[in-house]
């Protein structure tokens, strides 16, 4: 073990940058080249990785506190290293650290390719040098073709996994064309506009080429928004100079982040102008991310575009619902609070929204079932030794299957304007586990004969018992079956297992008076509850599918016809 020190690597032409960022704690295990530390200029933040993996033993500076090239930042405990190896190791972890670090010398103003003269005429901004970084991503577009631009304003922001990084204009002039766009990955020399100006309305091209990034806020002025709210003021566009692109930044808040939180919450799809930052002058750190990406997922929040969609975020406060009721159970007598499980939580989300999106009617009927029943009975009897138990849900798969068949619409799917019209028989059926309902899936079930669907069910069911249903057992579904025959009830209202069009229930068969026309006769009677979505389906088709469906667990010879 021994003790090494990270301190604040080459910085680069800037003369001091702010801690804004502690990314770990005392007593922290980190792996090496994980973030320690963010530090921000003006235009430029950074991350400063580890250079081995060790334990934080020490942190020496603190948030806001100015640093400069040499400052020690902490103290890290490496395993495997002599304590002589110690100076090494220090001088290792300066270097290591100083190529992220050497973002802020890439970002000098954008060199001007033609030499100067007091004529308009057309100046190609191009990417400065931008130190060790290549393919850097451009993140933000901050002006438009047109915009009449200043001196070191800054044209857009790029960013790599370690800094993000403002590149400002060389020349004032009007924007003639932009040659990026969103999502280009430049290098240096690449073009970024043309602007219309004068090579001597340049402040100081070649020289800001050479340190544009440390020019003091005040006398860079920037379209851009200020990294902080604290200092927006400062960082308004300057009078009379053109608002930033609407389309690339809409918000007059620019979100206040370091590079890889803007990359964590772009994997996740998190807007981030609409996370409120808890972290220091209302930065966003990955606890604000991943409590907005919590309180959506839980319906608590919805996003703007959500908002616009007019989707349900699970309160209803898009549906013009009133919001859910917040009671404390407390009050009224003793309450415990359970986790719901992994499964609950997303059949829920999948089963609120096909409940909330899909036009459901749900047809009930009864199938006479005496013969069936008769048959599978004395089948088990025969295949006692074989170990496998035929149910009436193993009949009822064959015979949705021919229902399918002869009301292809059953078979399909939604797709915009069209239906995908499927030419397999793939069958669902819900099973109910300890963790919540799960739909394992009998696959080409057309091909199958009960016995195979049986052993099969068997099998899927125990599975999913078991939690060991994997992702291939559970998709491609064209139709689902329900069944709580098993356990009782006569007739319930299933939901359809989007994208499928329909979905049948069935319930506990019972011995019944049935009227034959001359007298009553006991049959056993299977309640059948047959959901459909009307976008697809029509009323007259369902009650066929069910009324064929009865006729074939009646008598399943029909099955040959
Ligand atoms: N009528 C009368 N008895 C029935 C029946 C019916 N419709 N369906 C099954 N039974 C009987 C079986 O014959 C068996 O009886 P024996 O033990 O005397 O032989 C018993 O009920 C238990 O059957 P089972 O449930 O083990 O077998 P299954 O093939 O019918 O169902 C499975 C398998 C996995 C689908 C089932 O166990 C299950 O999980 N069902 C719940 C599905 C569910 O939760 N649906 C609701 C979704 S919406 O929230």
């Amino acid at each position: 073990m021994s003790l090494i020190q990270v301190s604040v690597p080459d910085i680069g032409d800037f003369d001091e940058v702010s801690v804004i960022e502690l990314l770990v704690a005392v007593g922290d295990t980190v792996a090496q080249e994980q973030s320690l530390i963010t530090v921000e200029s003006d235009k430029a933040s950074m991350e400063i990785p580890s250079s081995h993996a060790g334990v934080v033993k020490s942190i020496s500076v603190k948030l806001g506190d100015k640093v400069k090239q040499g400052v020690a930042l902490l103290e890290l405990e490496v395993a495997g290293h002599a304590a002589a190896a110690a100076p090494a190791a220090a001088a290792q972890a300066s270097a290591t650290t100083t190529a992220p670090a050497s973002a802020p010398q890439a970002a000098p103003a954008a060199q001007a390719a033609p030499a100067a003269s007091a004529a308009p005429q057309s100046i190609e901004l191009r990417v400065p040098d931008i130190g060790d970084f290549k393919d850097v991503a451009v993140i933000e577009i901050l002006v438009n073709a047109g915009d009449s631009i200043v001196a070191e304003q800054s044209l857009i922001t790029v960013e790599s996994d370690k800094a993000s990084m403002e590149i400002p204009a060389s020349h004032a002039g009007v924007l003639q064309s932009l040659s990026v766009k969103l999502g280009d990955v430049v290098n240096i020399g690449d073009l970024i506009g043309v602007v219309m100006g004068s090579a001597s309305a340049s402040a100081s091209a070649s020289a800001s080429a050479s340190a544009p990034a440390a020019a003091p806020a005040a006398t860079a002025p920037s379209a851009a928004p200020a990294p902080a709210p604290a200092s927006a003021s400062a960082a308004a566009p300057a009078a009379g100079l053109p608002a930033h692109n609407p389309t690339v930044a809409p918000s007059a808040k620019q979100a206040y982040a370091s590079p890889s939180i803007r990359k964590f919450a772009r994997q996740l799809g998190v807007p981030l102008d609409e996370v409120k930052g808890t972290g220091h002058k209302g930065r966003i750190t990955q606890e604000d991310i991943q409590n907005f990406t919590k309180a959506v997922m839980a319906g608590a929040a919805q996003t703007v575009a959500q908002a616009a969609k007019g989707g349900s975020a699970g309160g209803g406060e898009a549906l013009g619902l009133l919001p859910w009721p917040k009671v404390d159970f407390a009050k009224f007598g003793p309450v415990e609070r359970r986790d719901m499980s992994r499964i609950k939580k997303i059949s829920g989300a999948n089963l609120h929204r096909n409940w909330v999106m899909i036009p459901h009617v749900t047809n009930h009927d009864d199938a006479d079932i005496t013969e069936l029943e008769a048959f599978r009975v004395s089948t088990n009897k025969e295949n006692e030794k074989s170990g496998v138990k035929v149910t009436m849900l193993a009949f009822l798969i064959k015979a949705c299957v021919a229902a399918l068949k002869k009301f292809p619409e059953f078979n399909s799917s939604l797709d915009g304007d069209q239906l995908v019209m499927k030419q397999y028989f793939h069958i669902g059926f819900a099973a109910d586990t300890p963790n919540g309902l799960v739909v394992p899936v009998i696959k080409d079930a057309d091909k199958k004969g009960v016995m195979q669907i049986s052993t099969e069910m068997g099998e899927l069911a125990k599975k999913a018992r078991d939690g060991k249903l994997g992702p291939a057992d559970m998709t491609g579904a064209c139709f689902t079956i329900s069944s709580l025959g098993g356990i009782g009830g006569r007739y319930f209202t299933p939901i359809i297992n989007a994208p499928e069009v329909a979905i049948l229930g069935v319930c506990r068969s019972n011995m019944e008076p049935v009227w034959n026309g001359k007298e009553f006769v006991p049959r056993l009677m299977l309640p059948l509850s047959l959901s459909w979505d009307h976008r697809v389906i029509d009323g007259a088709s369902a009650a066929r599918f069910n009324a064929y469906l009865g006729q074939i667990m009646a008598d399943f010879r029909r099955i040959l016809l």
